[in-house]
């Protein structure tokens, strides 16, 4: 018998749809489109089908009565949501074939869209993998955060130095949100509390003469892979309440009665670019209790409107802290309970406790917050006295353990008596919380025994660990689209959401037609990466040198500088020693620096200024090249990640909480040379200490050597002339002719013995691995079984596996599918 023709497949399903959008939404006949305007046509077309998914979705929860899953956050950085999104609703190849029956290229289409930069670097950005991982496992799981007009600043390069541009990413609206206006929230700020007494006699603070602003929710979908959940992520703007200040419109002063409502709408304008604290800017601290507050509201009344008692609150709702800048939650959600719906103290505290989690993303003390106890009382009166209240009785709980220990009480409470007093928020979300978890397992343990022993020892059960992850979809299966099919070609694609199947790539390390394949994936991904790199910094580099890659935020912890001062002995040692290195090589960096970090931005310099030299230097040639590739961001990691050969992680141990990145790179066929911090410790656990780079000090040798005071940095230069010499370039102006006094300061610091991040103590071993490196290089079929090896045992760090320990361990929630 003959087969039957397929009925043909009608050829561009969603041409119809871009065309009506195009038309409809945006008044433009298609014979006029633009890329920009297609680019808009095609999301809002995407755009039909998460609402439609959205909304059976949430019908589907509220059936099952799911238990409610909130991620605060001040950061999401989710990056370009259109191919991600046609990936995860299946949908790529349609549109792909749509828009070119229109005439258009579909990634010159998704090339339009501007990222959305709401987050710094890995802890908003864990935030955007965990909002994946939810939606693909069908948690009801929403984030909840602000949406700022402008994202982290835009980075240029402008004769070497970083130089910041706004980042206006909403311009006029995106199609990716769905604004609210009928769900605004109103949120009362400053004013003062009455001390009054209510009919019984009972003491009835009331909270008066307070300002408004008020905060309108923009939903943006998120899809999960298949396309099954579509979650939400809520962020709050800022709007002025038309009566902000009546008291000076009746007054008569209209125009300072304007120019109020133009503050409160700041509110809501920019993402602080920092991560380092500074604790008088009563703007963010407006900003972190703006969005606990709008948060907070909906969480309730979600709750109420379903359940109609807060008896159930916890059960149903679990609320999950990122860091501790929405803490204020804690207390917000108690004046919600006992101010406003009479609960006594008691009941809002257990249920305040029961539903709160905290995850605290780092060590370093500048980043810990903390805020003046006068400001807080200027802002948020009432607050105030809440959380003066849970202090009073925790530290009741705190003398009953231990007695008379008033070095305890004074470490423990959550004020710090000091000039001015100030109120520390990880005491407050340590306390209001039920569990408190560190974000890799070397980071977790020095939670419990180097930032927070006395609540370790108080709370011993409330501690735990969930290392990190991050979502394959967008790291692997979208970013490395030849990768993926490779893979998927030889294990199938059970792997996008089971991650630890990843596993069977294992036996194919050493099949020299696979190591081929796989080598040509990576060739491709350096070409296009080469291309980058020429399109914006003008140097050719090629594809046949071994790529390192240094792509994070730049900060003195992360040490950049390490890799530098490397790069310049191997400069050195070509242009002075007249040594060709055993391969050619060529440094990439990326990252930008807080705007307000000098010793950051010297750092830029100083890597452009090295690349200047090292590129232009004839005795070097090919062997070594140098590039700085500006504004880091989501969209560039995808570029940048798939074409390493080599990821440098290399923080001083004890300081990377986890890093996500290192996952990144490791998943894309790279081998990593790192430290023994963060999660790079479990990446060697995973892929095997004999294809991974790890050297330097540990974190417990870092300490004894801070404990010691023995650190002399001068010693090890004196001793070793290879170091010596690459100070003494620093140091006589050799990457700095116009100004030779430049980087002094650079090697003041390193030769200091208070350096906190002990440069010079790991960079003769760091010089040793590097030579590890080129030597295994050298050998294409054993680095490339290595990295394969690498690809096929990063199963453990897909975030779904971490959102699924933290739905058992801290939510109890379970996928609704
Ligand atoms: C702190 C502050 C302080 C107030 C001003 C604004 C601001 C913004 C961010 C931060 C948090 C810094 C902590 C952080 O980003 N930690 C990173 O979290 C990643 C995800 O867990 C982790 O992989 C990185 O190792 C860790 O540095």
């Amino acid at each position: 018998m003959k087969a039957k023709a397929k009925p043909a497949k009608p050829s561009a399903p969603h041409r119809q749809s871009i065309s009506q959008h195009l038309r409809y939404s945006l008044g433009t006949p298609e014979k006029h489109a633009t890329l920009p305007s297609l680019y808009e046509a095609t999301a809002l077309a995407v755009r039909d089908h998460l609402i439609d998914k959205m909304m059976e979705t949430e019908a589907r929860y509220e059936k099952k009565k799911a238990k409610r899953v909130y991620y605060l956050s001040l950061e999401f950085l989710m990056g370009r949501s259109l191919g991600n999104n046609l990936y995860n609703l299946g949908l790529f190849e349609d549109f792909a074939q749509s828009l070119t029956d229109m005439g258009a290229d579909i990634d010159e289409v998704r090339a339009q869209e501007h990222d959305a930069a709401l987050g710094n670097g890995g802890l908003g950005r864990l935030a955007a993998c965990f909002l994946d991982s939810m939606a693909t496992l069908g948690l009801a799981g929403y984030g909840y955060g602000i949406n700022y007009e402008f994202g982290l600043f835009k980075q240029e390069i402008d004769n070497g130095y970083q130089k910041e541009k706004p980042d206006n990413w909403l311009g006029d609206g995106t199609p990716w949100q769905i604004t609210r206006p009928q769900e605004q929230c109103i949120i009362p700020v400053y004013g003062r509390i009455v001390h009054a007494k209510d009919r019984d006699g009972n003491y009835n603070p009331m909270w008066m003469d307070w300002k408004t602003l008020i905060g309108v929710p923009h939903d943006m979908p998120v899809a999960g892979y298949g396309g099954n959940t579509v979650n939400t992520l809520r962020l709050y703007a800022a709007k002025s309440s038309d009566d902000f200040d009546m008291d000076i419109f009746n007054t008569g002063d209209y125009l300072r009665a304007v120019e109020q409502k133009m503050t409160s709408e700041t509110v809501s304008k920019v993402l602080y670019p920092s991560d380092a604290m500074e604790s008088g800017r009563e703007l963010r601290l407006v900003q972190e209790y703006f969005f606990v507050a709008c948060a907070i509201r909906d969480i309730v009344n979600r709750h109420l409107k379903n359940y109609k008692t807060f008896n159930t609150f916890a059960d149903r709702v679990a609320i999950q802290l990122n860091d501790t800048h929405p803490a204020l939650a804690v207390a917000e959600l108690m004046r919600l309970l006992v101010d406003e719906h009479a609960l006594s103290w008691d009941r809002a505290w257990t249920i305040t406790r029961a539903t709160f989690a905290y995850t605290n993303h780092t060590l370093l003390p500048e980043a810990l917050e903390k805020w003046p106890v006068g400001l807080m009382e200027y802002v948020l009166p009432r607050h105030m006295q809440i959380i003066f209240e849970i202090n009073h009785r925790f530290l009741d709980e705190v003398k009953a353990k231990w007695p008379g220990d008033t070095g305890r009480l004074a470490a423990m409470s959550i004020i710090e008596e000091s000039h001015p007093r100030q109120v520390r928020m990880a005491h407050l979300a340590i306390i209001g919380s039920h569990s408190v978890n560190g974000v890799a397992a070397l980071h977790s343990e020095l939670v419990k025994t180097e930032l927070l022993p006395d609540f370790y020892a108080l709370y011993p059960k409330r501690f735990n660990n969930k290392t990190n992850g991050v979502t394959p979809r967008r790291w692997l299966y979208k970013a490395n689209p030849d990768l993926t099919s490779l893979i998927t070609r030889h294990i199938g694609d059970s792997w996008v959401t089971q991650m630890d199947r990843i596993a069977d790539l294992a036996p194919l390390s050493r099949d020299a037609a696979f190591q081929d394949e796989f080598a040509a994936v990576k060739r491709a991904n350096k070409e296009v990466l080469a291309q980058t790199i020429w399109d914006t910094c003008r140097l050719t580099v090629s594809p046949d040198s071994l790529f390192t890659i240094h792509a994070k935020r730049i900060h003195e912890y992360k040490r950049q500088l390490l890799c530098l001062l490397h790069i310049i002995h191997q400069y050195l040692e070509i242009a002075e020693g007249g040594k060709t290195p055993e391969v050619p090589r060529t440094y990439i960096f990326a990252g930008k620096a807080a705007p307000g970090y000098e010793a950051a931005k010297r750092i830029i310099k100083l890597i452009n200024s090295v690349a200047e030299t090292v590129n232009s230097d004839e005795r070097v040639g090919d062997a070594l090249k140098v590039a700085f590739i500006p504004d880091y961001r989501v969209s560039l990691a995808e570029k940048i990640i798939p074409a390493a050969d080599l990821s440098v992680q290399i923080s001083t141990a004890g300081k990377e909480a986890s890093g996500t990145g290192n996952m990144k790179f490791a998943m894309n066929g790279a081998l990593t040379i790192g430290t023994l911090d963060g999660a790079n410790i479990e990446i060697m656990e995973e892929v095997g200490e004999e294809n991974i780079f790890i050297f330097g000090l540990t974190a417990g040798e870092v300490q004894a050597i801070r404990a010691s005071h023995n650190y002399r940095p001068w010693e090890i230069a004196e001793t070793n002339p290879a170091i010596k010499r690459v100070l003494d370039a620093l140091g006589t102006g050799r990457f700095s002719p116009d100004a030779p006094g430049r980087f002094i300061p650079v090697c003041e610091s390193l030769l200091s013995k208070y350096d906190p991040y002990l440069h010079l103590a790991d960079l003769s071993a760091y010089i040793t691995a590097q030579e590890q490196v080129e030597a295994c290089y050298a050998t294409p079929d054993i680095w490339m079984e290595k990295a394969i090896l690498n690809v096929a045992r990063m199963g453990k760090f897909s975030s779904d596996r971490t959102i699924m320990e933290y739905a058992k361990d801290i939510w109890n929630a379970t996928p609704q599918v």
